[in-house]
């Protein structure tokens, strides 16, 4: 029933978008000749045009409306019918994030109805300079009042002050209007503008991320994933402009969100000018296809996100290998899509880190191949590892592996023992490589200490996978250390999400001792509940410490003696350094 209605003759070829059927000839004639007038750019509409649109409306019972551009010029011109005007499809035709589309739309509306919801959300879909409704008068088809209303602009720091996305101008009728569009518009481009260079200006090129997550939970679980988001985001270095949780009966299969919140998002992304969706979620290559169809955004699932920040911590060669093995096993169902358009957005990753566009235009076999290459060099990597390995088992010192959730403290406590400056920050992933130290314990007895990467709930696969020649460093390990953070509320979870991974990766059977960290953060009833917790759940006792402060760590280190002690059988004391 909606088709494009094509006239031609006198010169010119040009389209009337909508409800055409049933209309008149010497009606469609008018309706087309719409195309040649011009108002001037200052104005919203001129009072001749707003009478040609009302009058047309009140003997077709049609909603009619046009599009203005900057110049002043009529592009499009619709038909709708009684109820509704429908919006040109505009296609893929991407605006920049500084500026509206460049037009306008004015339509006719019968009845005193002024902006429905139905504008407001073609004006944020559609980014359009300002949406106009010209109400059209009963009994003598001239125009009546005009409502108006265009996007605000806004910073992240005043979106909680802001409850409204639109700022609505003053009604009046057409030949009072005295709003100067071309200045307004321009003052809102250039709000715009302003608004992303000084959230940009304070740390170059930094993406400006909205992090959206979806439960069908609790809202409390889903805060405190997202808290966790939170933290993974600034980690991997990027400005978060906003948080969105949507709590839902049922997880949406196609977009994850429902199609209202969506559109918030949407329009939320667009006021603020964000570059990035991040998903607290694990997305299906259909889902990112889908969300990033709707929002026409970038979209990355917590997965990627958490690849991104390895792929920006990796120092050395093995790490880059792993990394890159991680990203790329991570891609590869994707690539099978064949959807060349998402997944460059998907697989740019964050500031364009990802594994590089060129690789990702290679098909999946080319990407079978370098993933088998790539599986090659750190199976070799691996085992010059496991040389290195040998001979220091071979030298009879106990090994101990410091392990945990990220940001435990675990650098910091080996720093602390051993006097060195191993990479130690309040970002998640800090260590990638671990770091081996000696150190000797007050009992005489010389020790091996191995700082190792950190765990995380939920550990995309693929980065288990890759890591695991590292991670295999600690299978020759004679104790564990499990350093937890002890003020993080979540710490009991966090304890289950390692000892996951741990059993994962068989290193269950490894004596192994909890250390609560960060004590000096947290009251000493806090840490005895937790203690308790541990004792109950566990079974296991834990030493309490601050890795900060050399003189907590004396308990820990007697019963690090203690256990060493237990199965020095095992070794013979040689005293002679490694
Ligand atoms: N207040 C306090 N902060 C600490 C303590 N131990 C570590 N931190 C801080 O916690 C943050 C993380 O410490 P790291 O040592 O990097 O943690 P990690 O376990 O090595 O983390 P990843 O390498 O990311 O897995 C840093 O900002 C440390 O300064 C502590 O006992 N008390
Ligand atoms: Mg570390």
């Amino acid at each position: 029933m909606w088709y494009n209605y094509r006239i031609g003759g006198f010169g010119f070829i040009s389209n009337i978008y909508g409800f055409t059927q049933g209309l008149k000839h010497n009606q469609l004639k008018r309706i087309e000749r719409l195309h040649t007038r011009r108002v001037a750019p200052e104005q919203i509409i001129s009072p001749e045009l707003a009478r040609q649109l009302t009058e047309i409306s009140h003997e077709t019972g049609r909603q009619i409306g046009v599009l203005i551009n900057r110049k002043g010029q009529v592009e499009y011109v619709m038909v709708g019918t009684a109820k509704r005007v429908e919006m040109p499809d505009f296609g893929r035709a991407r605006v920049s994030l500084d500026r509206f589309r460049g037009l306008r739309c004015i339509h006719t509306r019968f009845l005193s109805e002024k902006l429905t919801q139905d504008d407001l959300t073609d004006l944020a879909l559609l980014r359009l300079d300002l949406m106009s409704v010209i109400q059209v008068d009963a009994e003598t088809g001239l125009p009546n009042l005009v409502y108006s209303a265009h996007l605000l602009p806004t910073t992240a720091e005043k979106l909680e002050a802001e409850s409204d996305n639109y700022e609505f101008l003053e009604p009046n009728i057409p030949s009072q209007l005295d709003t100067n569009f071309l200045a307004l518009i321009n003052s809102l481009e250039n709000e715009m503008a302003r608004n992303r260079l000084t959230a940009r200006s304070r740390q170059t090129n930094r993406d400006r991320v909205i992090l959206v997550g979806a439960t069908t939970k609790y809202l409390s679980d889903a805060e405190e994933s997202m808290a966790e988001l939170e933290e993974l985001a600034l980690s991997a270095d990027v400005v978060v402009l906003d948080k969105i949780i949507q709590r839902r009966g049922k997880i949406d299969p196609k977009t994850v969100l429902g199609s209202g919140k969506l559109e918030e998002l949407l329009i939320r992304a667009m006021r603020l000018g964000a570059d990035l969706i991040v998903f607290d979620a694990e997305l299906s290559p259909a889902q990112v296809r889908s969300i990033s169809e709707a929002t026409e955004l970038k979209v990355i699932d917590r997965p990627q996100l958490i690849l991104d920040i390895f792929a920006q911590r990796a120092q050395s060669r093995e790490g880059k290998l792993q990394v890159e093995l991680a990203q790329l096993k991570y891609l590869l169902p994707r690539l099978a899509q064949g959807q060349n358009s998402a997944l460059s957005r998907l697989a740019g990753g964050i500031g364009g880190r990802g594994p590089g566009e060129s690789k990702l235009e290679t098909d999946r076999r080319r990407a079978r191949d370098k993933i088998s290459n790539l599986e090659k060099q750190v199976d070799n990597l691996s085992r010059q590892r496991q040389e290195r390995r040998k001979s220091r088992i071979n030298k009879n010192v106990p090994i101990i592996s410091l392990v945990g959730y990220t940001n435990a403290g675990k650098s910091t406590l080996l720093n602390t023992l051993t006097q060195s400056k191993v990479y130690a920050e309040k970002k998640m992933f800090a260590t990638l490589d671990p770091t081996s130290r000696r150190l000797r314990l007050p009992i005489e007895q010389e020790i091996i200490i191995n700082d190792t990467v950190g765990f995380i709930r939920d550990l995309p696969e693929t980065l288990v996978a890759a890591f695991r020649a590292t991670l295999e460093e600690i299978s020759d390990s004679d104790l564990l250390v499990h350093v937890v953070d002890a003020a993080n509320p979540q710490a009991l979870q966090q304890i289950e999400s390692v000892d996951k991974i741990l059993h994962e990766l068989e290193l269950n059977n490894i004596p192994r001792l909890i250390v609560l960290n960060k004590t000096d953060l947290i009251d000493d009833v806090s840490l005895q509940a937790l203690e308790r917790n541990i004792l109950f759940d566990k079974d296991l006792e834990s030493v309490a410490i601050s890795a900060i402060h050399p003189k907590s760590l004396s308990p820990l280190l007697d019963k690090i003696g203690e256990i060493v002690k237990v199965s020095s059988s095992k070794f013979q004391v040689s005293g002679q350094s490694v």
